[in-house]
Order: C-alpha cells, then sequence, then structure tokens
C-alpha cells in the first residue's frame, strides 16, 4: 500500500523541488509524457524533445537515488492522454487517493488538479524568490507596479550585490551602459552544445515521428538535457560571454543568433539550473575581476528582477490575463510568423532562428516580431499563443506577462508604463537587418518604405486618446503633429493598404 502520489510536472526537474522535499520513502513519483501537455499549442519539436528527454533523466536519476517512479512515456498503450488522467490510472493502480505537487506555472493546470476527484495537495513552488503573497504585499496600494523597485526589493532579499545596504558600484541600475549597438565581430561561438546520447536519440526518434508536422526544427539537437550539462552551459556563458553581455544586450546580428546571451532560460524554467547559482556564479566573476559590474548587473536583474516580477503580475492578475486586449486589436497572426516568405529581413531572420533554434533574445522578442505585432494590431492573443508555442523557454507565467503584458500593451499598461513601440530606426540602429532588406529604413512612405515607419505612425494615430496625454510619449505626438498634413495621410492611407495586403494573403 502506498501513501501518496508525488507530482513532478516537465518544467519542475529541481531535486529541490518542493513536492519531493514533501515525500518520503513509500510514496511514488509520477511523471508522464502526455499528448494534453504536448499539444496545447503546437510546441516547437526542439522544446518538446528537450522536455522529454530531460524528464527520462530526470527519472533515471530519481531511481538511482532510490525513488520509487511510476513513468509514463508518450507511446505507452495505457497512456491517459493527460496529467489529471494519469494520476487517476496511478491513483487507482498504486491504491491512493493523495496527490502531493507543486503549483503548475499555468492556471489550467492548476485548475485542472483542483477539479480532481482526488486529494491534491498543491504546494508553492519555492524555486522563486518572491512568493505569491510576498508580491501581493509589495503591490498593495502602489499606484504602479515598476519592475525597478520590486527588483530593489530583490537585491535586499538576496543580498546580491550589496555592500551593505548600499548597491555594488553605488548604483541599482547600470542600464544606460547597456545599449550599444551591433558590433563589426563577436568573440562568443555561442551557447555550449551536446552531441545526443541514447536517451536523447531515442527521444528524437519519438518526437519526429509524432510532432513533424509542428513549426520548428528538430535537428540538429544540441540543449543540455541534465544537470550536469546544464551547469556546464552555464559555466562557458559565464566566462566567455558575460563579460560583453551588457554592452551588446540590445543588440542584433543576422547571422549572430546567441550574440553575448547566456541562453539558459529553457535549463532554468524546467528546473535544471537554479536562479541562485546562476545569479552567484556571476556576481562571483565580478568580485574575481573577470565580468564589469555593468554585465553582471544586467544580468542578474533580469533574473531577479524581471523574471521574477513577470511571475508576480502572471499569478496577481489570475486566469483571464492571457484574454486582455486593452487595445481593441483582431487581425490575424500572418503566415510569415509560421516561416511563409516575407519581405522584411528582420522577420524574416527573427522567425528563420526561432524556427532552428527555438530560441531568440530577448530584443529580437520584444523589437521585432513584438513590436511588428503591436504596430500591425495583431490579436494578443494570438501572439500569446504563438510566442508560447515556438520558444523552447515558454511557459504561461513568463511567456504571457512579457508578451501580453510588456510586447503588446494588452493589459493595458500594468507591466509597461508606456507600449514598446519603434519605428525601423531603431532596428538599423541597433541591428544589421537593415542592410540587406527588401525595404528601405531611410524611406518614409513609397512602395519602398519600411513597413514599421509607416505602421509607427498609424499606430500612434489610432491610439491617439489612450496615449497622447501619457508624458513619455509626448514627444512622439509633438513629432507627428508638426509633420505636414498632406504626408500624415500619406502614411496612414499606405499603412492602411500594407495591412490590407498583409490580411489579404499578400507577401508583404
Ligand atoms: P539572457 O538575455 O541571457 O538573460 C538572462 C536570463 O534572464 C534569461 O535566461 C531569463 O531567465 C531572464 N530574463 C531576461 N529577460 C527576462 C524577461 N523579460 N522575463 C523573464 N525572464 C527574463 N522568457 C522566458 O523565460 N520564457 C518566455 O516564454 C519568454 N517570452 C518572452 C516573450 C517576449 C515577447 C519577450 C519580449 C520576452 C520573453 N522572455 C521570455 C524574456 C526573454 O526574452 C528570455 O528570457 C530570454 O531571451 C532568454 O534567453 P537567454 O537565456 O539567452 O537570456
Ligand atoms: C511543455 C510540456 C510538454 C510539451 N509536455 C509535458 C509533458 O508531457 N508532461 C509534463 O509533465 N509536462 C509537460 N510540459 C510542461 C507542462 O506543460 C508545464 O508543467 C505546465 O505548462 C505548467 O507550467
Amino acid at each position: 500500500m502506498v501513501s501518496r502520489l508525488i507530482l513532478i510536472l516537465g518544467d519542475q526537474l529541481s531535486p529541490e523541488i518542493a513536492a519531493l522535499k514533501a515525500a518520503q520513502k513509500g510514496d511514488v513519483i509520477v511523471m508522464a509524457e502526455v499528448a494534453d501537455e504536448a499539444s496545447y499549442v503546437p510546441h516547437h519539436p526542439k522544446k518538446i524533445a528537450f522536455l522529454f528527454a530531460a524528464m527520462r533523466k530526470f527519472a533515471a536519476a530519481l531511481r538511482d537515488d532510490g525513488w520509487d517512479v511510476a513513468y509514463t512515456e508518450l507511446d505507452d498503450t495505457d497512456n491517459s492522454g493527460s496529467i489529471p488522467g494519469e494520476l487517476l490510472r496511478r491513483a487507482e493502480q498504486y491504491g491512493t487517493s493523495e496527490v502531493i505537487a507543486t503549483e503548475p506555472g499555468e492556471w489550467r493546470l492548476i485548475e485542472a488538479l483542483n477539479d480532481m476527484p482526488l486529494k491534491v495537495r498543491q504546494l508553492s513552488d519555492d524555486r522563486f524568490l518572491a512568493s505569491h503573497s510576498e508580491f501581493e504585499a509589495w503591490s498593495k496600494g502602489r499606484k504602479e507596479l515598476r519592475m525597478e523597485y520590486f527588483y530593489r526589493e530583490m537585491r535586499r532579499k538576496t543580498g546580491l550585490l550589496m555592500e551593505g545596504d548600499e548597491p555594488a558600484g553605488g548604483k541599482w541600475n547600470f542600464d544606460h551602459d547597456n545599449r550599444k549597438p551591433a558590433p563589426d565581430e563577436v568573440d562568443f561561438g555561442g551557447p555550449m552544445q551536446f552531441t545526443p546520447d541514447d536517451t536523447v536519440n531515442e527521444v528524437l526518434e519519438l518526437v519526429e515521428a509524432r510532432f513533424s508536422d509542428n513549426f520548428g526544427e528538430l535537428r540538429p539537437f544540441w540543449f543540455a538535457t541534465d544537470r550536469g550539462q546544464a551547469r556546464r552551459a552555464l559555466t562557458h556563458f559565464i566566462r566567455n560571454a558575460l563579460p560583453k553581455f551588457g554592452d551588446y544586450q540590445d543588440a542584433m546580428l543576422r547571422d549572430e543568433r546567441f550574440l553575448y546571451h547566456a541562453v539558459v532560460s529553457m535549463y532554468l524554467n524546467a528546473g535544471l539550473l537554479h536562479l541562485r547559482e546562476i545569479c552567484e556564479a556571476a556576481e562571483q566573476a565580478w568580485k574575481d575581476g573577470e565580468a564589469p559590474i555593468n554585465a553582471v548587473e544586467g544580468f542578474i536583474r533580469q533574473i531577479i528582477g524581471w523574471r521574477e516580477y513577470m511571475r508576480g503580475i502572471y499569478f496577481r492578475e489570475g486566469p483571464d490575463y492571457t484574454r486582455r486586449n486593452a487595445l481593441k486589436h483582431g487581425r490575424s497572426l500572418p503566415p510569415m510568423f509560421w516561416g511563409a516568405e516575407t519581405r522584411m529581413h528582420c522577420i524574416e531572420k527573427a522567425v528563420e532562428q526561432t524556427r532552428t533554434e527555438a530560441y531568440a533574445h530577448h530584443i529580437q522578442r520584444l523589437m521585432i516580431t513584438g513590436n511588428f505585432a503591436l504596430l500591425a494590431g495583431i490579436d494578443p492573443h494570438e501572439v500569446h499563443e504563438w510566442y508560447l508555442a515556438v520558444y523552447a523557454d515558454a511557459y504561461e507565467w513568463v511567456e504571457a506577462p512579457n508578451v501580453i503584458g510588456m510586447s503588446q500593451f494588452a493589459d493595458g499598461g500594468i507591466v509597461g508604463s508606456k507600449p514598446y513601440v519603434s519605428s525601423g530606426n531603431y532596428i538599423a540602429k541597433m541591428s544589421d537587418y537593415c542592410k540587406s532588406c527588401a525595404y528601405s529604413v531611410k524611406e518614409k512612405t513609397g512602395e519602398q518604405a519600411c513597413p514599421y515607419n509607416l505602421l509607427y505612425w498609424a499606430f500612434l494615430d489610432r491610439h491617439r486618446d489612450r496615449f497622447k496625454p501619457n508624458p513619455r510619449m509626448a514627444q512622439m505626438y509633438a513629432t507627428w503633429d508638426r509633420m505636414d498634413a498632406e504626408k500624415r495621410k500619406t502614411i496612414l492611407s499606405e499603412a492602411e493598404t500594407f495591412l490590407n495586403r498583409m490580411a489579404q494573403g499578400a507577401t508583404v
């Protein structure tokens, strides 16, 4: 007779996960590859393969540690196809009705577990710095939930980059130093890559057989799939890229997919790495004089600031967050997001690398694809589902606030005080995409005009009532209002023509 089932989900592969800490010998650990999780959005094949391989290796490590693991593979004949289904099946098999879980990172699964006819206890996921109640307490009574103030609390809480009560280097935030345009040469060869072992090869065959219609290339598959490998990938980044991470954090190069980024989000979010070990490794590099403060502070801010803040917003805002649409945008996501031909070189390259790597860095997600979707008035829920599907690090708790909030302004300004929109100028300044584009970033109107230039002004015009009173946007409206009336008319009409052509399926 088994006492309890201990549920471990695909993104809970941490030895210190709450449900495991609460487990005792005699309990059975339940892990399952299920069709429901693998298909609620059409995940990138690399994302599925990464999770299945990492799950299988994690289960093997648990068995080596003496745990009794009931693992369901996707192709098992008695696989019920869902997490609740597998819990019910295992409950009957082992004669128990008690389940201990760690709270999932998506509302739909939290609710599904709550609705089960079993006694399911969901423990808080303490792999994060701020619990839901701590975030709630921080946000209570604040008119604006600015990440910067939350981040300072997290610095104090962790002691990271603190000298007594003061921030190391005399400033909380070195973002001002972190906006260099793309360098001519990159002396980092990208993230550490791993040759598939037997477990990975088996999973690759399974994913190839079952998910080959999904957007994304499965091979070559090079991700780390266990904790040891993920730690090596982290060390490789800290030694070889972190020193320049800050300087080129916002830069984009068409042939350098990773620049000086860490490419660890999929490992961190799945549980193979812990945020503390990542941040402490970065802090140590600064203490050892191997990385400058602007790089290390900028990097740590992303993890203990943005990442924690985004999670706080997702859980604070509740299950309807992914349906928010403050700007009432309703156009369909154009096929170029799924790889159809486009004349816009920046979109073509960002989508191409998303297809091959299941990865794009922050500015590509925010200022290329996200910026375009917002300017073009695409339905934010469709945009959200796209991001959730195509990136290996995507789970709603982190993806939705980044997309619905930061990128699409669909939450009406909870995450961002103004929309992240730009014309082609920003892209030209921060990347080399425009040099190879069929459009001209210098042209503001006419057939060759960069679509971002047209759509930018049309967006501001369309949402004038909402954004004109925002002091942070006054300059943009002043420029628009100063423009010659005929020119404004031409821009609006050309923007409309562009969007209509796109909606009709023309290659734009
Ligand atoms: P680096 O640039 O090297 O940064 C280091 C780490 O900081 C990342 O690994 C990540 O854990 C953290 N981080 C950085 N920015 C953010 C952020 N805005 N929110 C949360 N964590 C952050 N990140 C995800 O983990 N999953 C997502 O689904 C996701 N969707 C996004 C969608 C949009 C529209 C945007 C603009 C950003 C999104 N991000 C998401 C944030 C960010 O783009 C990725 O975390 C980052 O690109 C991962 O690559 P990296 O490990 O090389 O990160
Ligand atoms: C993303 C994902 C996929 C593709 N497949 C599985 C799976 O088969 N089994 C599982 O336990 N988890 C999977 N996951 C991760 C879950 O979707 C994730 O735990 C929830 O979305 C909550 O974050």
